[in-house]
């Protein structure tokens, strides 16, 4: 398989690299694309040195698969090239993911929507892809009638610069800042532009993707905080049901049992999931697990993912994996 990296130097392109070589995944050339100024640099992958290329060379090898990491309006103005040479793009930006000609897919969840006909694929948003991994399977055993959501948002997921402001700010050093504020020993309720109608891009994300990915019927309110973690994204989830016949003991069974998530839930002995626990790996962590006591049939817990991994470079391998397998 050819396989291009679209933004291959950049924080998840460089995970996507690394998932690829971790899942085996069947790459005979690696494509790696960047910006102009990282062409004729290369990547390393499999013990073997790749040299960066341009969109257009990428466009003209003919990749089976072009993994896009590059930003929206790359993705709007290329990804079109590639599919029109046969090639199957997958896209972690936001571009695609609205378009109701194109597929969101968390592969755990609607990954039987794929066909080979699809060539231009969208990853969700990392907060949106953890959610639905749980919100599905309690969706399918009891119909969700709301969810509100608040999440507690790495650093990670604005970028290096980001990243750097946070460490600068630790060293007490100055430096480029990516917030508008100080972020250690801060939360910031800003992720994205805001909208017309008060909520971030990013608040409106997790509205709109979810109810393309799981069921436009279920209504979902969202604010989204950016906090000074690295190891990924946390949520605080209150899920109204439409079946009010709820059991606690059920929803951990179905969460236990669904692929992809892993239970910590135990208050007797501290166990519940944490972002600096749930760094580099790929499962989604669930926890404190309880009934809301304040409205029947509503349930709250608490959801960790690597923003990195589960949450971009990892769920679109899983869907070029889905793909070889149809
Ligand atoms: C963020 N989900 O965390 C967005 C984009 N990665 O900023």
């Amino acid at each position: 398989m050819k396989v291009a990296v679209v933004g291959a130097t950049g924080m998840v392109g460089n995970v996507m690299l690394r998932v690829l070589e971790e899942r085996n995944f069947p790459v005979t050339e690696l494509i790696p694309v960047a910006s102009e100024k990282s062409v004729g640099k290369t990547v390393s992958f499999k013990n073997k040195e790749y040299p960066v290329v341009t969109l257009q060379t990428a466009v003209d090898c003919k990749p089976d698969y072009a993994i896009f990491s590059a930003g929206g309006a790359t993705s709007l103005e290329w990804a079109p090239k590639f599919a029109e040479n046969g090639t199957v793009v997958i896209d972690n930006s936001s571009a695609w993911r609205m378009d109701p000609e194109k597929k969101l897919i968390v592969p755990e969840v609607n990954g039987d929507l794929l066909s080979d006909q699809d060539k231009i694929i969208a990853n969700p948003n990392c907060s949106t892809i953890q959610l639905v991994m749980v919100l599905a399977p309690l969706h399918k055993r009891y119909g969700i009638k709301r969810v509100v959501v608040s999440t507690y948002q790495s650093v990670t997921g604005t970028g290096v610069k980001a990243m750097r402001q946070l460490e600068n700010e630790r060293n007490e050093e100055q430096g480029e800042m990516a917030y508008p504020y100080q972020i250690d020993k801060n939360c910031i309720p800003h992720c994205d532009v805001f909208e017309e109608n008060g909520y971030t891009k990013e608040e409106m994300k997790l509205t709109r993707e979810t109810r393309k990915i799981l069921d436009p019927a279920i209504s979902v309110t969202a604010t989204a905080v950016r906090v000074p973690v690295v190891g990924g994204h946390s949520e605080a989830v209150n899920i109204e049901f439409e079946d009010k016949d709820i059991s606690i003991t059920e929803i951990r069974k179905i969460l236990s049992e669904t692929p992809g998530i892993t239970l910590k839930d135990n208050t007797d002995t501290l166990t519940y999931p944490m972002p600096a626990y749930a760094q580099d790996k790929d499962d989604v962590f669930v926890g404190r697990i309880r009934l809301d006591e304040s409205q029947p049939g509503t349930v709250n817990l608490w959801i960790v993912a690597d923003n990195l991994r589960k949450g971009a470079a990892t769920n679109a391998v899983q869907i070029a994996e889905t793909l070889l397998r149809k």
